[in-house]
């Protein structure tokens, strides 16, 4: 397949976008050569400014579910748009999306609308500050939950990606706030508890992450942090952008049975439109304005085409839980088509997978947190995305994010993907 016309519009695009990218990721910075410019999509597939199909296995870095253009989503955003873009003021979509989202996922009261898996997590960590009166916050190394400062300490996704996971521009103050523990270490984080007593005002996690590639809770960690919370009465949010409505209709707290205090989600929400959320039980949620004194706020918050586009999509994953079945099941072939291809091949690797969240490292060693997702080979990832890349099939461009699986992709373009693993390995 050819990329000429991307590589030009890539290289226009650097004279007046920093990097020709408006997220850096998309770059392929990480795996090299340029960025493919997509022109649409459909279904499974993206079309691109060559002329090439792709079969998308990013789906908009998680939201397209049931696919790309998804019909009622595509039909339920024309229709509101002829009716006006964003007022500014309340309107009933914005309460029928909330109920529906208080249905679906447990252990939540009410919800408040942002823009952004950013805005959801900020103002999630700024509500448990003002919740709890205290101002430490322990994240996990390797996880990503947006672009705020008190994130971007070893952040993942394209902070690893680029090498700078601790960015300039965050200050000393805001840094020193942010308490780092391994992802999957129950120990370090107790140690951090003991080491500020009274100080933690939360730990916010990606309960599956999906910044360093697809890494699982092992077994005990969620129900262990859930306890260290509640001895230190600190809160524990989940950042569910990724998990939220993909792994179950309630998450991650459904799919584990660990509940959470504050739970953020992103673009999936708003039916892969600009939108994230942050919920929580009411007692919590009266502390933010106008209610309460922690201010949050926003003219797009809730805007109309989003919450339509979410009613939309929530309602059909609410309707059909077979959904969440069928993608998982999707996401099984896949894993067990690839793992026999890489293994015909003796190349070492490890597969991670959580319902329909997937990624490959090439590393023999389990991919538990940041350091083993690190040791992996980045030299052998690269060839890898680019040998797929060349017959068609779009996977993320960094061994540190996840692969999302839609419900569109047929067992025809699984297989389609199998043999292309197979063709690039067999060439190693
Ligand atoms: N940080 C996003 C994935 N984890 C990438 C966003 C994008 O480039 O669209």
């Amino acid at each position: 397949m050819q990329y000429k016309r991307s590589s030009t519009l890539f290289s226009e695009a650097q004279k007046v976008i920093p990097g020709g990218v408006n997220s850096p990721v998309r770059a392929f910075k990480g795996v090299g050569g340029h960025p493919i410019f997509i022109n649409s999509a459909k279904g499974a597939y993206l079309y691109d400014e060559d002329g090439n199909q792709l079969i998308d296995y990013i789906n908009s870095w998680g939201p397209m579910i049931l696919g790309h253009a998804y019909d009622p989503v595509v039909d339920a955003i024309s229709k509101t748009a002829k009716k006006g873009t964003s007022f500014g003021t309340p309107t009933i979509l914005e309460t029928e999306i909330a109920q529906l989202a208080v249905d679906m996922v447990p252990n939540i009261d009410k919800i408040r609308f942002v823009n952004s898996g950013t805005e959801a997590c900020m103002s999630a960590v700024r509500l448990a500050r003002g919740f709890t009166a205290k101002e430490k916050i322990i994240k996990f190394a390797g996880c990503y939950h947006g672009h705020s400062d008190s994130f971007l300490i070893q952040a993942g996704s394209g902070a690893i990606t680029l090498g700078v996971p601790n960015s300039p521009g965050v200050t000393a103050g805001t840094a020193k706030d942010t308490l780092l523990a391994d992802y999957n270490n129950l120990d370090q984080v107790k140690a951090i508890f003991e080491a500020n007593k009274n100080e933690i005002a939360c730990i916010i996690i990606e309960p599956v992450a999906g910044n360093m590639g697809c890494i699982p809770p092992v077994s005990g960690f969620l129900e262990g942090l859930r306890a260290l919370c509640d001895t230190h009465k600190a809160l524990l949010i989940f950042d569910e952008v990724m998990t939220g409505f993909r792994l179950a209709k309630g998450g991650v707290q459904e799919l584990f049975g660990v509940h959470a205090d504050i739970v953020t989600f992103g673009k999936v929400i708003g039916g892969g439109l600009p939108v994230g959320a942050f919920a929580a039980r009411e007692e919590i949620m009266n502390y933010l304005a106008p209610l309460g004194p922690v201010y949050q706020a926003g003219t797009l918050s809730g805007n109309p085409l989003a919450m339509a586009a979410g009613i939309t999509m929530l309602t059909a994953l609410n309707t059909q839980p077979e959904i969440f079945r069928s993608i998982a099941k999707k996401t099984e072939r896949l894993h067990l088509g690839m793992e026999a291809a890489l293994l015909k091949y003796n190349i070492p690797h490890t597969i991670n997978r959580v319902g329909s969240m997937i990624s490959v490292h090439f590393s023999a060693a389990p991919v538990v947190d940041f350091a083993t997702a690190s040791s992996a080979s980045g030299e052998r990832f690269n060839r890898f995305f680019h040998g797929l890349l060349a017959q068609g099939i779009y996977i993320a461009p960094s061994a540190f994010e996840t692969w999302f699986i839609s419900d569109a992709l047929s067992n025809e373009d699984i297989d389609i993907t199998i043999a292309a693993v197979d063709k690039v390995v067999a060439a190693w």
